[in-house]
C-alpha cells in the first residue's frame, strides 16, 4: 500500500494530445474570448448534452448567480439555504438582497419545502435552493409555493450537471438555473459556469449582462459585469465533455463500493439512489453519529488526514453562522436544527472517476476500525 495522498476529488482533465490540436486552431485564429468559436459551439454542445434550451456560459460558477438575481431584478429579501458554499449567499448578499435562511430536508439535505412558506414576507421576492451533492430539490412543491406568492425561483444546480428526474433534466425546474465547471466538479472547464433559462429574450439579456451590459459597439443597456468564459477554457470544455459520461460511469462504481462497504457500519449512513433520478455521484457525503459509531465526526476527519486521505467536511461550518450573516434573525441555529445537525455530522468521502480499488479498500478499513 503506497502512502499517496487521496484526496476528495481529482479534475478531470483531457490528454494534451486530444487539447492540442484545439489550442493550435485558436493561436491561428487569434481570437481568445468574447463570443468566439469555441465558445459558440461549447454552449451548442452543452445545450444538446443537458437537453436545455438555452444556455450562457460564463467564467464561474458564481457570477451566474449574482448574474441571475440581476436579470429577473431580484430585491428586498431572498428564501435560500444555509447549507451550501458561501457562494450561494454571498450573491445575494452582493447584490443587496436580504437573504433568509430556511431549514433543510435531513433526508435529501436540500431546503425543506414544508418550512418555506413561514419564512415569506411582503419584502420576498425570490427563492434560491441548492441541489446539493446533485440530489434533485422537491421542484413542485418549491413551484407551487412559487406561483402562490409570485415569486421568481433560481435553482443553484453546482452539484447538478446532468442529473435528470424522470427523463427530464433538473435544470429546466424554476426560471433559472446555475451551474459550476470548476475544476472540483464532475465536469470541468478548470474554471467556469453557466446560467439555464427558458427563453430566447431572456438568454439574450445575460448575454448582454455578462458582457458589461453592451447590446452593440456603442450601445450599454444594462450595468453589467465581465463574466465571459475565454476559448481556451470553451475548447478545453468541449474536450472534456467527449468523456464525461464514463467518469459518471467511474464515479457509480465507487458509491456502489462504497455503499456495499458502509452498509453495516453502525453509526454510519448514506444516501441512497433515489427512483427515477439520473444521478451524477458528484459527491459520496456519509453522517456519523458518534454514540453508535464510536468516534466523533472530526474524530474520523482527522484519523483519515492522518492516514493522507482528505474527506472533506461539506457543508460545515453553515453559511449562516459566518460572521457576515450571524446576526440574521432567520440564522438563529434554534430555528435551522437539521441543518446544524447534518453539517456536524457530515464527511465527503472521496469521490472521483481515477479512484482505484486500493485506494477505495484503503479508506474503508481505516472507517472500520
Ligand atoms: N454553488 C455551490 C453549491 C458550490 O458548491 C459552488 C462551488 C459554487 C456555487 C460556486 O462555484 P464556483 O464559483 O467555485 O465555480 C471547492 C471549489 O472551489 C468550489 O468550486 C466548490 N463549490 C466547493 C464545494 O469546493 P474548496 O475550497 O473545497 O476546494 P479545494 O481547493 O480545497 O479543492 C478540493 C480538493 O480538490 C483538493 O484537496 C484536491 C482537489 N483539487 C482541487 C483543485 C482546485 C485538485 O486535484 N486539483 C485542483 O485543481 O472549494
Amino acid at each position: 500500500m503506497n502512502d499517496k495522498s487521496i484526496t476528495v476529488t481529482s479534475p478531470l482533465l483531457p490528454s494534451l494530445e486530444e487539447f492540442f490540436p484545439y489550442l493550435q486552431d485558436i493561436w491561428e485564429r487569434k481570437w481568445l474570448t468574447n463570443n468566439g468559436y469555441y465558445h459558440q459551439e461549447l454552449e451548442k454542445a452543452l445545450c444538446e448534452y443537458l437537453r436545455v434550451p438555452y444556455i450562457s456560459l460564463f467564467t464561474n460558477g458564481t457570477l451566474p448567480l449574482i448574474t441571475a438575481l440581476q436579470a429577473l431584478r431580484i430585491n428586498g429579501e431572498v428564501i435560500t439555504t444555509p447549507f451550501s458554499f458561501v457562494a450561494t449567499t454571498h450573491s445575494v448578499w452582493w447584490n443587496g438582497i436580504k437573504p433568509v435562511f430556511v431549514d433543510i430536508n435531513p433526508q435529501t439535505c436540500n431546503i425543506d419545502p414544508e418550512k418555506i412558506e413561514a419564512a415569506i414576507t411582503p419584502k420576498t421576492t425570490a427563492i434560491m435552493p441548492v441541489h446539493v451533492y446533485g440530489t434533485p430539490c422537491d421542484t413542485k412543491k418549491i413551484q407551487e409555493i412559487a406561483d402562490k406568492y409570485g415569486l421568481k425561483v433560481i435553482y443553484d444546480a453546482a452539484h447538478a450537471f446532468g442529473v435528470e428526474v424522470n427523463g427530464e433534466s433538473i435544470l429546466k425546474a424554476g426560471d433559472m438555473s446555475t451551474l459550476s465547471f470548476h475544476a472540483t466538479k464532475v465536469f470541468n472547464t478548470i474554471e467556469g459556469g453557466a446560467l439555464i433559462c427558458q427563453d430566447e429574450k431572456t438568454k439574450q439579456r445575460i448575454d448582454y449582462l455578462k458582457n458589461f451590459g453592451f447590446a452593440g459597439e456603442i450601445t450599454v443597456v444594462a450595468p453589467g459585469i465581465n463574466g465571459k468564459m475565454d476559448e481556451v477554457r470553451s475548447a478545453y470544455g468541449l474536450v472534456n465533455l467527449k468523456h464525461v459520461n464514463a467518469a459518471i460511469k467511474n464515479r457509480h462504481k465507487v458509491a456502489l463500493f462504497y455503499r456495499n462497504s458502509l452498509k453495516d457500519i453502525p453509526g454510519i449512513t448514506y444516501m441512497e439512489d433515489i427512483s427515477g433520478v439520473k444521478h451524477n455521484y458528484s459527491y459520496f457525503p456519509i453522517f456519523i453519529d458518534a454514540n453508535q459509531y464510536g468516534m466523533s465526526r472530526d474524530e474520523l476527519y482527522f484519523k483519515l488526514k492522518e492516514h493522507n486521505i482528505s474527506g472533506r467536511r461539506y457543508f460545515y461550518p453553515l453559511i449562516s453562522t459566518f460572521s457576515t450573516y450571524r446576526g440574521l434573525e432567520s440564522a438563529k441555529p434554534e430555528s435551522l436544527p437539521n441543518a446544524t445537525r447534518i453539517a456536524n455530522s457530515v464527511i465527503c468521502l472521496p469521490m472521483h472517476h481515477d479512484l482505484n480499488e486500493e485506494e477505495l479498500h484503503k479508506i474503508i478499513q481505516l472507517i472500520k476500525h
